[in-house]
C-alpha cells in the first residue's frame, strides 16, 4: 500500500465539501487538555498517529479561541493580539494546517487567542490545531461529526485530537494504516470535584520539542519497549478510577504513568531529560507533604512544569503547600457550555 499523507486523509474524509465560505467568518473554542495516560511515541509521523492510546482531562474554559476569515493576497496569522511574521514556526504551523482544506489561491485570516497563561508550559498546540479545526468547520457549514473533526485536529497535532472535547477524553490509538481508527471519545464521566493545579516552574521554551523527544526516545531507547504495556494498565486503572470515584487511585497511577514517560527518556542517546532542579525539589516536596498526609498527586509532560492533581476539598492545604499554584476546575460551568460539536 503507498504510504498515505495528510490531504490523502482529508481528500478522503471531506468527500465532496468544498471550502467555500458559508459565513463571514467561522469561530470556536478548544479546550488545553493534560492527559492522565500519556501519548508518547507514534507509529505513524505524518499523521501523528500513537503507538498507543492515551487518556486525558480537559481545562474547561482555559484554552484557544480562533476566528477565521477568508482574505485577499496572504495568509495573515495573529496570536493574543500581536501579528505573527510569516516565516515564524507557529505561523508555518498554521498556514501550512490550513493548506489541507483550502481552495486554490484561497488566503485566511487566523485571529487566535490562549486563555492558558503563555508561561504555565502548557501545550498550547492541542487546543490551537483543535479550534482551528473547528473554526474551518464553521466557516465552511461543513457540520462534520466529532470523530471526524477529532481525526482532522490530530492532523495537526496528536493530542489535538484529544482537546475536540471536554471533560475526560479518551484517544483510541487505532491499527488502521491510514488513521481513520485513531479518534478521540468523551468519556461518559464527571467528577466535579476533581482540580488541576499548575505550578510553572520554568516558562523558558524547552530545547527539545515533545515530537523530537518522543522519535528519538521510541527509536533509541531500550525502555520504550516497556512503555505499551504500562499503559495497558494505567488506561484499564485510570478508567475504572474515573468510574468509581476512586481519587487514590487516579493520583497514583496518573503520577506514575509521567514518571514511567520521563523514564524512558533517559534511556535514549542523546538523552532526554526534560527536567529541572526545581521539578525534582518539587516532587520530593510533594512525596514528603503525602507522606504526611497531602492528599495531591502530580503529572508533568514534555518540560519541567509540574501539574498537581487533588479535590476540591484539599485546595486551601494544596495552595498553602504550593503558594505559586494556579488550581483549575476542569469541570466548572460545562453544563452551561455549549454542546460538543456535530
Ligand atoms: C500528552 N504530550 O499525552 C503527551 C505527554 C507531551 C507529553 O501530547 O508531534 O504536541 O504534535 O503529535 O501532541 C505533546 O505532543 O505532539 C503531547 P505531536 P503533541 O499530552
Amino acid at each position: 500500500m503507498p504510504r498515505l499523507n495528510r490531504h490523502d486523509i482529508v481528500r478522503h474524509l471531506l468527500a465532496d465539501r468544498a471550502p467555500a465560505p458559508a459565513r463571514v467568518e467561522g469561530v470556536a473554542f478548544a479546550p488545553s487538555n493534560i492527559a492522565l495516560c500519556k501519548y508518547w511515541g507514534k507509529r505513524h509521523e505524518e499523521l501523528n498517529l500513537p503507538v498507543t492510546s492515551s487518556l486525558s482531562i480537559s481545562l474547561g474554559d482555559l484554552g484557544t479561541r480562533t476566528c477565521l476569515r477568508v482574505v485577499a493576497d496572504a495568509d495573515q496569522v495573529a496570536l493574543n493580539g500581536q501579528p505573527v511574521p510569516p516565516r515564524h514556526k507557529f505561523a508555518r504551523g498554521v498556514t501550512q494546517f490550513l493548506n489541507l482544506f483550502r481552495a486554490p489561491g484561497q488566503f485566511f485570516a487566523v485571529y487566535t487567542a490562549n486563555s492558558i497563561p503563555t508561561a504555565a508550559g502548557l501545550a498550547s498546540s492541542a487546543s490551537g490545531f483543535a479550534a482551528l479545526t473547528l473554526a474551518v468547520n464553521d466557516l465552511f457549514a461543513w457540520n462534520l461529526d466529532p470523530r471526524t473533526l477529532s481525526i482532522l485536529a490530530r492532523l495537526g497535532s496528536g493530542s489535538a485530537s484529544r482537546s475536540i472535547f471536554r471533560g475526560f477524553v479518551l484517544w483510541h490509538a487505532g491499527a488502521q494504516g491510514d488513521g481513520l481508527d485513531s479518534f478521540a471519545e468523551e468519556l461518559p464521566y464527571q467528577w466535579p470535584d476533581l482540580r488541576i493545579g499548575l505550578l510553572t516552574l520554568s516558562a523558558a521554551e524547552k530545547a527539545v520539542s515533545s515530537r523530537e523527544a518522543m522519535k528519538s526516545t521510541k527509536r533509541g531507547s531500550l525502555l520504550y519497549e516497556s512503555w505499551p504495556s504500562k499503559v495497558a494498565q494505567d488506561l484499564s486503572s485510570i478508567h475504572d478510577a474515573i468510574a468509581t470515584g476512586d481519587f487514590e487511585q487516579l493520583g497514583r497511577t496518573a503520577e506514575s504513568n509521567a514518571l514511567a514517560m520521563h523514564a524512558t527518556g533517559l534511556g535514549a542517546w542523546p538523552p532526554v531529560l526534560f527536567w529541572l532542579p526545581e521539578t525534582v525539589a518539587t516532587l520530593h516536596r510533594l512525596w514528603a507533604l503525602r507522606a504526611e498526609g497531602l492528599r495531591a498527586y502530580c503529572t508533568m509532560d514534555a518540560g519541567p512544569n509540574v501539574k498537581l492533581i487533588f479535590l476540591a476539598e484539599d485546595e486551601a492545604a494544596v495552595a498553602a503547600a504550593f503558594p505559586a499554584v494556579k488550581v483549575i476546575a476542569p469541570f466548572a460551568g460545562l453544563d452551561a457550555a455549549p454542546p460538543p460539536p456535530g
